[in-house]
């Protein structure tokens, strides 16, 4: 008979996938600095995640769960209070058993976010282990998959950086310096809608840089490292956690800081301005002028217009 844990499981993951070995894949993220599995996810799972994550991309003083605009990127780091899946996979066995081989016994969610990255977005070569003070000396892992297919604007990865990155101290590489020294060990990960890559955050990485300005790219990424007492702020809705023992709450950071800056940094003005967005603005304008102008409106007109609109 199926327990509960194996129809999670038969939900989340492909037949193939489910009889990958965590242990393979942590040594993967040791020796060459990342794992990738084509179609690792059921076509099910990643349409629940794409519904949950884009009911309400853009509200400004709304109630419920939105995302944020940056430039040329969407972001929802809030995916906990709106996608059970989500959560279901963060903290399943094949994840759990990663992190426990890969970075020990005590290993917290640092990030995470439903993305999407449109033309136009440059993202430079860099490593991911660095906290929002700068680079830092912590073994940790991310998880990226796909929620679109991905034939271009792919993650890329040099292969073996993981090994030598951690000697300089500092984050980010040039394009000429790669291109010069370490072409031929870029790895790229043009893979359908479904498909996961796990990588070393000593590593270096980027997402190849695509201009065609309709281009867009939906993915999911997670930050797991084993430093567990500060992260980012991880927001809860009590109904996805439907599973709590002592592990998920070191996971989750339960009850410990949540210092660092939820990345990315937005406001208003990282808000690209088209049609949608002039849309909202416009009719916010007019649904205010004409308020303003029943407001001051003698009382007559006010009943007219309440009859006209209960008719
Ligand atoms: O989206 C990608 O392919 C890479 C993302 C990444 O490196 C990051 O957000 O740090
Ligand atoms: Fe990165």
């Amino acid at each position: 008979m199926n327990t509960s844990e194996d129809k999670t499981e038969n939900f989340l993951f492909t037949k193939e996938f489910q009889k990958i070995d965590p242990a393979m894949v942590a040594e993967e993220l040791k020796n060459k600095g990342f794992f990738s599995f084509s179609k690792a996810f059921t076509t099910k799972a990643i349409n629940a995640i794409e519904k949950d994550a884009t009911k309400s991309k853009l509200n400004l003083n709304d109630n419920r769960i939105c995302g944020v605009y940056a430039e040329t990127q969407y972001h929802l780091t809030k995916l906990l209070c709106v996608s059970k899946t989500f959560f279901d996979f963060v903290t399943s066995n094949f994840v759990f058993d990663v992190c426990r081989k890969h970075l020990g016994d005590e290993f917290r969610l640092k990030a995470l976010r439903y993305y999407e990255t449109y033309g136009g977005h440059h993202m430079q070569w860099h490593t991911d282990n660095k906290t929002d003070r700068g680079f830092s000396h912590i073994p940790g892992i991310i998880i990226i998959f796909y929620i679109s297919d991905v034939k271009e604007g792919q993650f890329q990865y040099i292969e073996g950086s993981h090994l030598w990155s951690g000697e300089k101290a500092y984050s980010n590489y040039s394009e000429e310096f790669i291109n010069k020294e370490y072409k031929d060990k870029v790895r790229d990960f043009k893979l359908p809608s479904g498909s996961m890559v796990i990588y070393n955050t000593y590593g270096i990485h980027r997402a190849e840089p695509v201009s065609n300005k309709s281009f867009v790219r939906k993915s999911v990424f997670a930050q797991i490292d084993a430093q567990i007492e500060d992260g980012e702020p991880i927001i809860l809705d009590s109904k996805i956690i439907t599973k709590m023992n002592s592990d998920v709450a070191m996971f989750l950071g339960f009850g410990k800081p949540s210092n660092y800056v939820a990345y990315p940094p937005t406001s208003i003005n990282t808000l690209p301005l088209n049609k949608n967005v002039l849309g909202i603005f416009l009719k916010y304008v007019v649904i205010r002028f004409m308020r303003k102008i029943y407001d001051l409106s003698p009382g007559f007109v006010k009943s007219v217009v309440k009859k006209s609109f209960r008719k």
